[in-house]
């Protein structure tokens, strides 16, 4: 199992934030042959405060064959703002979706809760063994289903935005999360390397995808008040969305 090294953030969490990080990190540990990713050492802990509110981020980053860059982000921002964040990369010689994940919690209410597996075929499909494997899930019901914003068009069919309204819908979301992770860490092992052309493709997919989600405002303006435009600009381009060599 992989060693949480600041427990004190993720018990300061959102419960529905610390249980999703146990999800990711047990998927993770369980199913996957995991190294070490190195960012900067800087950045594996980060406080900030800049005006107002104190944040504090950390960080966990691994990577496998097919894999290019496991990030899990736990984020605490003053009293009233919680943040998981999480995006699997694939390495480009491998053909598969990009997995994200993303909950936002203020004044203890669950305000987003967004996972997806994000299809790199410019038609927006998945592959079709990971098509047959969502299609078999379960349906599910959520009352308060969000609008994805205008960068939105890098998510598949399957992405799941929704405003939780009680327990049972956190849950039900928690278990789905489990369910994309179940399947995409089998197939992603046992994917075979793509031919030159496609994986130029895989490549230009996931800076289209990287682009699109620097475009988040949202998340911008939390970084921005906490550290400042120029870090947050590294950040972004560096820690949450970098594009693969
Ligand atoms: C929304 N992300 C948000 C919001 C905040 C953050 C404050 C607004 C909440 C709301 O609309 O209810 C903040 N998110 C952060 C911060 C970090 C973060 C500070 O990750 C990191 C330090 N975002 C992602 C990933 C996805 C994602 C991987 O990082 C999806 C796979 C999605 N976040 C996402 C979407 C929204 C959002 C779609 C709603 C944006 C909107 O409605 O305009």
């Amino acid at each position: 199992m992989i060693q949480i090294a600041k427990t004190e953030l993720r018990e300061q969490l959102h419960p529905m934030i610390s249980q999703l990080a146990d999800i990711i990190l047990k998927q993770w540990s369980n199913n996957l042959n995991l190294s070490p990713y190195q960012i900067p050492s800087e950045l594996g802990y980060v406080e900030g405060k800049l005006e107002g509110e104190k944040i504090t981020i950390q960080n966990h980053c691994y990577q496998t064959t097919q894999l290019r860059k496991l990030h899990l982000e736990l984020a605490k921002v003053g009293k009233n703002l919680d943040v998981l964040h999480c995006v699997m990369f694939p390495d480009p010689v491998y053909t598969l979706p990009i997995f994200g994940c993303d909950i936002v919690v203020g004044r203890s209410e669950v305000s987003a809760a967004i996972v997806d597996l994000s299809p790199v075929n410019p038609d927006r499909s998945l592959p079709e063994n990971y098509q047959r494997a969502l299609a078999s899930l379960p349906e599910l019901y959520f009352s308060q289903i969000r609008e994805l914003p205008k960068w939105g068009d890098i998510f598949s069919d399957y992405v799941l935005f929704i405003r939780p309204t009680n327990d049972q819908e956190i849950t039900a979301f928690l278990q789905r999360v489990d369910q994309f992770l179940s399947i995409h860490t089998s197939l992603a092992a046992i994917a075979a390397p793509a031919s030159r052309e496609r994986q130029q493709l895989n490549l230009t997919r996931q800076h289209y995808y990287c682009t699109k989600q620097r475009q988040n405002d949202k998340t911008r303006k939390v970084l921005e008040k906490a550290f400042g435009p120029t870090w947050a600009e590294e950040y972004f381009n560096n820690i949450l969305f970098d594009l693969p060599n």
